[in-house]
């Protein structure tokens, strides 16, 4: 038996081989609290589900003008190596010299695995930017609302998620912290480009002992844990704009405002005051008027409002709050409210993202940019909002206004994906096929055929993290690891380096991308790169061979972190904002100016599309929320053992109140069809008491597999949710602003 070291996006491993099979996964000791879902890796990696030599889509080769309307419903021919990829070459070669660099979509979004050079997403840019570009992608799923709205309002988004106030300043400082859509553990498993030791859970446990008191205001109670012992305010979806504006509203008449933080700190508090006081129009944002939208009551909205001034005061959001219709208000409107609390740069105070969202959110270890394998520039430099793709693919030379400037669509001719699956991700899938089905060519890097994977036309079998040598080190995280190789690349599988080595060398491009060098030479030069960055920061890395030989480094530690913001609290004139007035933005001419009905100069309720009681609530009266789900990463590994101990024969649990499935007459445990004009799934039943009785909530990740054209068998929301930009300022996703209805599936239910 031999032991061999892994990292994951959702923690660092131990994995035991015998006779070429990984027979079990552990925890390294460093982790206090190593992520469950690191079982999936048991039997995931060496399953039936992966792709095991490169292929050909039969309609692609064989029938005319591709058989793109069989794409996703057509037979896959095995190819050897040189074949597929000569093939590939060819095309790629072809559309560029006929149709141009921007008509080649190679976005590629996606989490794919841990580990700095075997990035599939950078190599595949690094690759493409080599032959002249490409269209590409710009800001997150995660969080696309709030990347583009809080640096006219406050900080750059990256900037805010790793300076925010941690654990420990609120322990020793905070009396309540009211957490908006609640700080759901389950998420803090995952941090992007991996994590060493999972702190959340203790950084919680010792708030609450420090005797930090925690208001929970979400739609689903457990999405703060049970030993919090927290006040739950069961707000609806994508309400907790209008549930803000009240609590301000009762600060600002009963003279609870920091006058002084506003005057001295932000701009444009008179604008949004007008707005609150409904001078403008007509309209006043009282409690009265918040409780028939979010269904929060008079009293508690107003208790509330009262205690926030008492204390030392902390406001965070979830991110799946801007992940919804007009997502960019309840991110302005939060500064805005921790604003006219005035203790924005106190210790504790003032607001912060995501507590709940990822596990680096609110440590306080050393950040460190480490090197990474050089992209180069992209030659195009066009990019697209990242979930606009397939407004550009159904509608191209059409154009969009994002962020005060105008997109206009190119015509994609081919598709690029590696380390990505937009079958997972993206909303309103049938939508998207529509789109999908258009471009000439689409090739996909992929070790399971996933969904994306047989929605392809040229697939080539991509090695795991498990199959090759690599380096985790992430910037918040304060650890670099070796990734050891602990498995022989299975069946055919190849890294997406060498894949893409091999296009590059048939394309003349062969020396430019490799630079001469093997994979373990590049992580030498990645090893040394970072070692002049470490340089530049007064410490010291250990030569590649120490490195390589102990397998673990760590961050030397670089002193107490700042308190964010409290230069510029001391003083906001040598310590300006990089806002263009260097004071927080409550009124932005920048966005006014932009003059976007869907948004304005100030934080504002907005009516989304849909919701309850709202818009389309009387046809379809249940709102859907789709969170991470508890066992895996998005899709990743959903057909391991682990991921699937926690659904139903098979279909991805939807929790609903006992209360509306009564109504439905459905029982725990039904195989029930959700529903909406876009589309349906099949999911199984769980009933949750301590839920608004109008929501139901199904997790992300579960295989899209059709059981017709409008149907999905597993449980995937994303033939439920909306395919609506968040507004014309970020153009995010907008997958949490959904209604749906349930009933009791009677049919066959494979897909
Ligand atoms: N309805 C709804 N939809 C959502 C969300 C939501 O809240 N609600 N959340 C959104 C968010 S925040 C995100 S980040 C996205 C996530 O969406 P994605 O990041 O696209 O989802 P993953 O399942 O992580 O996809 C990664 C893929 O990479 C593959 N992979 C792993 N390792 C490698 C490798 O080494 N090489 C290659 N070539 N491939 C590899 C995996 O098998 C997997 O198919 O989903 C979004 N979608
Ligand atoms: N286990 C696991 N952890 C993960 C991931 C994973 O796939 N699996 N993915 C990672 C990624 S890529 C990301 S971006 C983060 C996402 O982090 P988040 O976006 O913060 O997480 P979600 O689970 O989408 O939502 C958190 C909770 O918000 C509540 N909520 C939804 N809409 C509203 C609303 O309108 N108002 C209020 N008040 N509450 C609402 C839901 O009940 C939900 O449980 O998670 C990361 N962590
Ligand atoms: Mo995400």
């Amino acid at each position: 038996m031999m032991r061999y070291k892994t990292a994951t996006q959702w923690g660092v491993y131990d994995v035991e081989v015998l006779d070429g099979k990984i027979t079990a996964v552990q925890g390294i000791s460093a982790d206090p609290a190593p992520a469950p879902m690191g079982q999936n890796i048991l039997d995931g990696i060496q399953h039936d589900e992966r792709i095991r030599r490169p292929a050909i889509r039969s309609g692609w080769l064989h029938g005319p003008n591709r058989a793109r309307d069989k794409r996703g419903n057509d037979e896959f021919i095995e190819v050897p190596w040189d074949e597929a990829l000569a093939i590939a070459a060819e095309e790629l070669a072809r559309v560029i010299k006929e149709c141009g660099n921007t008509s080649i979509f190679a976005g590629s979004y996606g989490w794919a695995s841990a580990g700095r050079f075997h990035h599939a997403q950078s190599q595949l840019h690094r690759f493409i930017n080599l032959l002249g570009g490409s269209t590409r992608a710009m800001n997150s799923y995660s969080t696309a609302a709030a990347q583009v709205i809080l640096p006219h309002v406050v900080a750059p988004w990256h900037q805010i998620e790793v300076e925010q106030t941690c654990w420990q300043d609120i322990s020793a400082n905070t009396g309540l912290v009211v957490a908006f859509g609640g700080i759901p553990l389950r998420n803090t498993q995952v941090a992007y480009g991996g994590i060493t030791e999972h702190q959340s859970k203790d950084g919680l446990t010792k708030a609450i002992s420090s005797g930090v008191q925690f208001v929970s205001v979400s739609p689903i109670k457990s999405d703060m844990p049970d030993f919090s012992s927290s006040q739950w305010l069961a707000c609806r979806p994508g309400t907790d704009v209008a549930l803000m504006l009240a609590l301000a509203y009762v600060l600002e008449t009963e003279n609870r405002v920091s006058r002084d933080f506003l005057d001295r700190h932000c701009t444009g508090y008179d604008r949004f005051r007008h707005y609150l006081l409904g001078l403008d129009d007509g309209l006043a944002k009282t409690p009265q008027w918040a409780e028939k939208i979010c269904a929060v009551s008079v009293s508690d909205i107003t208790l509330l409002a009262r205690r926030l001034v008492k204390q030392r005061t902390f406001l965070t959001a979830a991110w799946s709050l801007q992940r919804a219709h007009h997502g960019e208000q309840p991110y302005w409107m939060l500064v805005t409210l921790a604003a006219m609390l005035g203790q924005i740069g106190l210790p504790g105070g003032g607001f912060g993202f995501g507590y709940g969202a990822e596990g680096f959110i609110g440590s306080d270890s050393r950040r460190f940019n480490w090197a990474t394998l050089s992209k180069g520039m992209n030659p195009t430099r066009f990019a697209i909002p990242v979930a606009r793709i397939t407004d550009m693919l159904l509608n191209p030379n059409t154009t969009i206004s994002y962020d005060g400037r105008d997109i206009t669509f190119p015509e994609i001719d081919l598709i690029y994906w590696a380390g990505g699956n937009p079958f997972h991700h993206h909303q309103d899938l049938n939508r998207l096929i529509k789109g999908w089905r258009r471009p000439s060519t689409v090739i996909v890097n992929e070790p399971w055929w996933t969904p994306t994977a047989q929605w392809a036309d040229i697939v080539f079998p991509a090695t795991t993290a498990l199959e090759r040598e690599d380096i985790c080190a992430s910037s918040h995280d304060p650890y670099a690891h070796v990734m050891q190789a602990a498995l022989p690349p299975q069946h055919q599988a190849r890294s997406d380096h060498e894949i893409f080595a091999g296009l590059a060398s048939r394309m003349g491009i062969g020396e430019k991308f490799s630079e001469g060098r093997s994979e373990r030479e590049w992580l030498q030069n990645m090893w040394h790169r970072s070692s002049e960055l470490a340089a530049r920061e007064h410490f010291t890395l250990p030569s590649f061979e120490e490195f390589w030989s102990a397998g673990i480094f760590r961050l030397p530690e670089s002193g107490q972190r700042p308190i964010w913001l409290a230069d510029f609290r001391s003083d906001p004139m040598r310590y300006p904002l990089k806002t263009p007035s260097g004071k927080i933005e409550l009124f932005s001419k920048t966005i006014a100016d932009f003059n976007y009905s869907d948004c304005p100069g100030h934080a504002a309720w907005l009516e989304p599309f849909e919701r309850l009681g709202g818009a389309g609530s009387q046809h379809y009266p249940l709102h859907l929320l789709t969170p991470q789900p508890e066992r895996r990463l998005h899709s990743q590994l959903d057909h391991s053992a682990h991921s699937q101990a926690g659904k139903i024969q098979g279909k991805e649990i939807i929790s609903m109140h006992p209360e509306a499935a009564a109504s439905r007459n459905l029982s725990a445990g039904d195989i029930v069809r959700v529903f909406n004009d876009r589309g349906a799934c099949l999911a199984a039943l769980q009933l949750d008491s301590n839920r608004l009785r109008e929501v139901v909530s199904l997790p992300t990740g579960s295989w899209f597999s059709r059981l017709d054209d409008f149907t999905d068998a597993n449980g995937n929301p994303n033939v439920l949710t909306a395919d609506i930009g968040t507004s014309k300022l970020a153009q995010g996703p907008s997958a949490n602003t959904c209604l749906v209805e349930v009933a009791l599936y009677p049919g066959p239910s494979t897909g």
